[in-house]
């Protein structure tokens, strides 16, 4: 745990300021909104949200962490304990041993999550945020908050849950290799990679990865110069100290990548994803990153030296007046990490 009791890896989102992240609107639909739990119960049912808002409710404080690294701490939330509906459908004992939660969404997006851990945590089938109704955007009105988890399993406009004996993975599970687990304090985020060496070594000799799908990819140290990665999925990619000059990840989605230390010169990230990314201490003169997403992304960070492990050092990445940033783009950065930037920026800037 670090100073202000964040996970590892985990920043502070801009005080007042709540992310979107993943799918921004419900499905739309004529009907009313409902929770149905099926599956592997005695007594299925389902709840209307007037319903629902008729329980008692549960105020819950939880810190939410997201696995691109920002954090908010302290989110007031109201609702009813899963564990409520639950004992009133009945798991049968001998089968129920996993949850689906599936929303109402265009890609019916769902996540998962072992029935008796749910219990455990807490979990909270939320309406209400900080005493009001939780907005659409940030999955209202019915909402899935699972303590202690990364907010990926908090799901959004939940619709339906599926009481089963085998998992069923979830959307960013099965898709996007985002950890099963995903304990924020072990840093469980990606499953790792199972790419063939000899796959990998055709796709390094010929320096292209554009168009690959390559999940937490390691390739520290590497010399790389004029990489191609175009259109490329490189999720929680380690490209640390590598040489990249002119490379080209033009709107390649790098979420959570690791670049420091890496000698970015003249690259191309025009588009890209670098949610999470980590430049600290990169080179990036003459880079282009315009156009690119970088919500929790940190340039600066406090780094620890190998030979004493106690001496804090100071690594920054390096920018130039060619570097293109969208100045926008710094609104998306925690506050230190904006500043950070600002200050680097102008310092560049013609007189
Ligand atoms: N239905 C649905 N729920 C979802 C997602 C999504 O894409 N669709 N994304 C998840 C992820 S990755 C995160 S970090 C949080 C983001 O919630 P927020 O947009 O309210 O910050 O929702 C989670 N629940
Ligand atoms: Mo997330």
């Amino acid at each position: 745990m670090n100073a202000m009791g964040l996970p590892p890896g985990q920043q502070l989102a801009a005080p007042g300021k709540w992310p979107l992240v993943g799918e921004r609107v419900p499905r739309e639909s004529e009907r009313p909104w409902q929770l149905r739990i099926f599956g592997l119960v005695d007594r299925p049912r389902e709840w209307t949200l007037e319903a629902l808002r008729n329980r008692h409710q549960t105020e819950m404080i939880v810190d939410i962490h997201c696995v691109t690294r920002w954090s908010r701490l302290q989110m007031r939330f109201r609702g009813i304990p899963l564990q409520e509906l639950l004992d009133e459908v009945g798991p049968l004992p001998a089968e129920a041993a996993f949850l689906s939660l599936v929303a109402r969404s265009e890609r019916s997006h769902s996540t998962s999550l072992r029935l008796d851990e749910a219990v455990q945590l807490r979990t909270l089938v939320a309406l209400e945020h900080d005493g009001q109704p939780i907005g659409i955007e940030h999955g209202g009105p019915i909402r899935v908050i699972v303590p202690g988890k990364y907010f990926y399993k908090s799901l959004k406009w939940l619709e339906q849950i599926d009481v089963l004996s085998q998992d069923r993975l979830g959307y960013w599970e099965a898709e996007c290799g985002y950890h099963n687990e995903a304990d924020p304090w072990r840093e469980q985020r990606y499953i790792v990679s199972s790419i063939p060496r000899h796959r990998l070594r055709e796709l390094l000799a010929g320096l292209d990865f554009s168009g690959q799908n390559l999940l937490s990819l390691e390739l520290r140290s590497h010399k790389l110069d004029g990489l191609r990665c175009v259109d490329a999925v490189l999720r929680n990619a380690d490209f640390r100290d590598c040489s990249l000059r002119g490379a080209d990840f033009s709107r390649a989605n790098l979420t959570n990548t690791r670049f420091a230390g890496a000698d970015l010169r003249e690259a191309v990230f025009d588009h890209a994803d670098l949610e999470g990314c980590d430049f600290s201490g990169a080179d990036l003169r003459g880079s282009n990153l315009g156009g690119a997403s970088l919500f929790g992304a940190s340039f600066t960070s406090d780094a620890t030296t190998e030979s004493d492990g106690l001496t804090a050092r100071r690594l920054s990445a390096v920018f130039d007046r060619s570097t293109v940033i969208d100045r926008l783009a710094l609104e998306q950065l925690v506050p230190s990490q904006a500043q950070f930037l600002a200050d680097a920026l102008s310092s560049n800037s013609p007189p």
